[in-house]
């Protein structure tokens, strides 16, 4: 039937009309809904610059019909015919004013001894004169090396930065470059907060999805060259040929992008899917069975990373359970992983409660003493604090204390101590400040970023482990802004010295705005929001005083769970008389766990950084604090600080409306409109709950708490998020 012309006009105004009744809807017609990252390749707005970039690039030479090689051209077909506006010729020959990129197994002049001291993944980016003619060479060892100087080229024009005379040579700092999923099977996350798993495990190994081809190269762009998919609480049928197969379908979706594949695995898991009686580490048998699962797994998937392990930890099997030391259950697997040139990262996340040791001195304790009996394929995986991911820690005194073990870093990315996914808190500057840290184990300047990439007590391997945010919502970390915690996560495990604000800078440059206004104000919101976030939160040093389970929220009052080390009121230790862990010499003593000096300036309240405080001292609520206040005033205008600086955020962002997407600035508004109150429910909470400890009043100037105590504690979080399964 033909419907004639006006009722199809007629039809479309009913249409539209629908839209602009709705007072309360929201169409965007662009669609930026955060799924493209930082690798959006918007078209370069100043005209002079796309021209000079354009002039630079007549035309790309991209040598070698590796896959890798079909994904860098894949990449810069999109991202220079997006950026410059116009279709880049690929040429298979040298022309003047080219980008070339190649090995030297791919172009014979490229030179490699001028590659030496590159290894597989360093790169270099040189304007040059090849055969009288001027390009722009990208070469490396290996194709994953070019991958990775393209993506920095690509981030220079990204950045707008000049690409005249270029000479740039890049190694990564570390070797073992992780991300590690929580993910279970069931496509659950563990202290995920941006929707399931990205893993379909069940469609896999058929149904590919595209995600996992963007996730790959989102990772690659960064320089991330692993990832384990599966939970460190580990489901044991992950090791089934059911799974592995599914498993060996992401590991040749990722190989061309450097990326590997490790999991985490069950220590009992030949008690559980083995069939055998034990899973004693030193049983003949048991390593026999390892020994041949590692052999079913390389033949499946040749460059398999290997595997990660959390033994004896929060109710983990381990080596514990036979008797055995960590050091004998890591040895087992690497030995299994060895001839295949696997590795395994052992977490040093432990703390038992038979142990009758105060919680933060537990891993030292157990790890110390085991420096030089591990194997030359292990990596211990230590968590930057020795509690765990609170908003601040010190530094572990693991990092430091075993010079014949390499310790790696382990970072979360997802923020599960850190407001989930509305709370808007940039992580870089908590990395820098964990890896700047002194630990002084061999003098001054032995930061931990040195232990941690190997070069303080020359480590043959090293290694940084990122806990994901990410998961199946459409813009991957379920909040634009958190994209930024992967980002600089993948970046400061290439190079840890690059500062936070350089790369707070470069992602916003590459994810929302080019103009200078919008990247400033961006910019200042990040770099103050840990700060910001630790003030409303646990200002001082305080620690673990979340709510319970779900850890969301102020929990203060948190008492008589199954064990002391689970409760906030162990952590605060709040009474009449002061407030604080008393781990100094006179107390606990986990000061003796530091090199000197940190250990002395930790030792005294009158030395320690004020931001640790509390986590070294119990004090009196009149303790003079530096700036002159008594403690209790003290920690309430920094929790008063806090929530006030939310609402300073929301103001300036809200400053930004029509200068960047509408989607994306809605996002960020709603998400900042729960942190702001959060942030005050954090205030409130807190702050009257120590307030009957300390029985003294709100201090002048400032406004009282509203509500009251017993409402804040009656507050519950049905079906939060996250939680463990
Ligand atoms: O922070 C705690 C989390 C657990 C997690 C554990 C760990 C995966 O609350 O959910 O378990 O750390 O790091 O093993």
């Amino acid at each position: 039937m033909k419907i004639p012309k006006v009722s199809r006009l007629l039809f479309a105004v009913f249409i539209l009309s629908l839209f602009s009744q709705a007072s309360n809807a929201q169409f965007y017609f662009n669609n930026e809904d955060g799924y493209r990252l930082w690798l959006k390749y918007d078209a370069i707005a100043d005209r002079k610059l796309q021209k000079a970039y354009s002039k630079h690039i007549g035309s790309t030479y991209i040598a070698g019909e590796s896959d890798t090689a079909n994904i860098i051209r894949q990449e810069l077909r999109y991202a220079l015919g997006s950026m410059l506006n116009h279709n880049v010729e690929f040429s298979d020959n040298l022309k003047k004013n080219q980008l070339v990129i190649g090995t030297p197994d791919s172009l014979d002049f490229i030179n490699r001894d001028e590659l030496k001291g590159l290894g597989d993944e360093g790169y270099r980016i040189r304007s040059q004169k090849i055969d009288g003619k001027n390009v722009t060479l990208i070469s490396a060892n290996s194709d994953v090396g070019t991958l990775y100087g393209t993506y920095h080229f690509l981030r220079l024009l990204q950045t707008q930065s000049s690409i005249d005379d270029l000479n740039i040579t890049e190694t990564p700092k570390i070797d073992v470059r992780v991300l590690n999923h929580w993910d279970n099977l069931d496509r659950h996350v563990e202290r995920g907060y941006a929707g399931e798993s990205i893993w379909d495990w069940h469609k896999l190994p058929d149904y590919k999805y595209q995600r996992y081809y963007d996730y790959a190269r989102a990772n690659a762009s960064i320089g991330i060259n692993g990832t384990v998919l599966n939970n460190v609480n580990a489901a044991p049928l992950i090791l089934t040929p059911h799974y592995l197969e599914k498993v060996e379908a992401l590991a040749t979706i990722f190989r061309p992008y450097g990326l590997k594949v490790y999991l985490s695995v069950k220590f009992s898991s030949p008690q559980l899917i083995g069939g055998m009686k034990t899973s004693d580490p030193l049983d003949k048998e048991v390593q026999q069975w390892w020994k041949e699962k590692a052999d079913e797994i390389y033949k499946r998937i040749p460059d398999f990373g290997g595997f990660l392990v959390k033994a004896n930890s929060e109710g983990q099997p381990g080596p514990g359970d036979f008797g055995r030391t960590h050091a004998e259950g890591a040895n087992m697997l690497a030995d299994a992983l060895a001839p295949h040139g696997g590795i395994v990262m052992w977490r040093a996340f432990v703390y038992a409660n038979e142990k009758n040791e105060e919680r933060s001195k537990q891993a030292y304790s157990e790890f110390k003493p085991l420096d030089g009996k591990f194997r030359e394929n292990v990596l211990v995986q230590v968590k930057n604090g020795p509690i765990d991911f609170q908003p601040r820690e010190p530094f572990s005194p693991l990092f430091g204390a075993t010079p014949k073990t390499p310790m790696m870093m382990e970072f979360q990315v997802t923020m599960e101590y850190l407001g989930f996914s509305t709370h808007l808190v940039y992580l870089g500057t908590m990395y820098e400040e964990a890896l700047k840290t002194d630990t002084h184990a061999k003098g001054k300047g032995s930061t931990v970023g040195k232990v941690v990439d190997g070069s303080l007590f020359n480590n043959s391997i090293s290694g940084m482990a990122g806990v994901a945010n990410i998961g199946s919502d459409r813009n991957w970390t379920g909040h634009i802004m958190l994209q930024s915690n992967w980002y600089v996560f993948g970046r400061m495990a290439w190079d840890h010295e690059l500062g936070a604000k350089t790369i707070a800078d470069e992602w916003i440059h590459m994810t929302l705005s080019d103009e200078p206004q919008v990247v400033d104000t961006v910019s200042d919101l990040m770099m103050a929001s840990r700060e910001i976030t630790v003030n409303y939160m646990t200002p001082l040093g305080l620690h673990h005083i979340m709510g319970v389970g779900h850890h969301y929220g102020p929990g203060p009052w948190v008492k008589d769970l199954g064990r002391d080390d689970w409760t906030s009121v162990y952590y605060h230790r709040a009474a009449k008389d002061g407030i604080g862990f008393d781990r100094s010499p006179s107390g606990v003593n986990a000061v003796a766990q530091y090199h000197s000096p940190v250990r002395d300036i930790y030792s005294s309240p009158e030395t320690i950084p004020e931001e640790l405080l509390l986590w070294f001292h119990h004090l009196s609520w009149d303790y003079k604090t530096k700036s002159g206040r008594t403690l209790w005033d003290e920690l309430v205008h920094r929790y008063y600080q806090g929530a006030e600086d939310v609402s300073k955020m929301l103001t300036s962002w809200k400053t930004l409306e029509g200068t960047i997407d509408d989607q994306q600035f809605n996002q960020v508004l709603m998400a900042l409109q729960i942190q702001q109150q959060e942030a005050y429910r954090w205030r409130n909470a807190c702050v009257l709950y120590f307030q009957q400890f300390s029985q003294r009043p709100i201090p002048e100037g400032l406004q009282k708490p509203e509500g009251s105590l017993e409402e804040y504690e009656a507050m519950r979080f049905p079906h939060a998020p996250g939680q463990g399964r």
